[in-house]
């Protein structure tokens, strides 16, 4: 269900049920999060990238998972959360290349990407409130941040189809490119930060994301005690010593 393939230090991972639009199953959340785990693991592992197989991104929550019965939810809830935890937590890079339809926590799915690349033809909604259910899958907490509150009501109450340009508009994804050059140009993207200073790229996805719960003194004080963190990598001293050679770096990851 999901399929993964190694390119130097890029993980390359495909959401793979196409005849259902990659539709979520328990299983499949289970299956990305033993894979995030891993990844997350492996100092091999310097960037991902995440897209789907077929036409779609990914519809969201498979609604025929449960037959005519009903999930527990709280339950079946608590196998995406840890997905999401998995990829807000994520120290390295992660790309994100939707290349069709992104609809309900298949949207939330894409909106936790660093970097986000849309098709042309890819499109975006939230689909929740059109089924009687609240956002969940952390787009509740990401959306707001990406659109800002007035927008995040709009989308989230009226869930509307996105275009990809209208997406890009909107701040949710960053480039958007013709769906025969989007692998292309996610993968040169993913490869470029591959060869990044890793550490420091966990410690700056780390700062974004704490900085919104912190006053401006706490924000500070974080950002002291990571550029100490930062400051103590080999790749500080590397950026530093390339920059006096008047050379590009070669940044190892640590
Ligand atoms: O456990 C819980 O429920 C809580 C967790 C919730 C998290 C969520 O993600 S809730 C939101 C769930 N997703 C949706 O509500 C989206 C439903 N799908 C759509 O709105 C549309 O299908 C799309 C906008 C995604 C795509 O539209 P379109 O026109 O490109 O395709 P289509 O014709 O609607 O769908 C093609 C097929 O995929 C169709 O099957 P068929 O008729 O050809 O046999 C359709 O039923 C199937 N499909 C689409 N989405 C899902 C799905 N099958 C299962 N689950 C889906 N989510």
């Amino acid at each position: 269900m999901v399929l993964k393939e190694r390119q130097e230090g890029v993980l390359i991972l495909s959401l793979n049920r196409p005849e259902k639009l990659n539709a979520i199953t328990g299983a499949l959340l289970d299956e990305l999060y033993q894979v995030l785990k891993e990844a997350q693991e492996d100092p091999g592992v310097r960037a991902l990238l995440l897209t789907g197989a077929g036409r779609a991104f990914c519809a969201g929550q498979d609604l025929g998972e449960f037959g005519e019965g009903k999930p527990d939810y709280e339950a079946h809830l608590r196998r995406y959360n840890r997905v999401v935890e998995a990829l807000a937590g994520l120290e390295k890079p992660l790309v994100v290349a939707v290349n069709g339809v992104a609809a309900g926590a298949g949207m939330s799915l894409a909106l936790w990407g660093d970097l986000r690349l849309a098709a042309l033809e890819a499109s975006f909604t939230p689909a929740f409130v059109r089924i009687g259910l609240v956002p969940d899958s952390g787009m509740s907490f990401i959306l707001p941040r990406l659109v800002g509150f007035a927008k995040a009501q709009e989308l989230l109450l009226l869930s509307p189809r996105l275009s990809a340009e209208e997406a890009q508009a909107l701040g949710l994804v960053h480039r958007v490119v013709p769906g025969e050059r989007l692998l292309e140009e996610a993968l040169a993207l993913a490869r470029e930060l591959a060869q990044g200073p890793t550490r420091t790229y966990a410690l700056t996805k780390k700062l974004l994301l704490e900085t919104y719960r912190l006053s401006l003194t706490e924000a500070l004080a974080l950002e002291a005690i990571l550029q100490g963190e930062a400051g103590r990598t080999q790749d500080h001293e590397e950026g530093v010593r390339a920059f006096r050679e008047k050379r590009p770096p070669r940044f190892v990851g640590r």
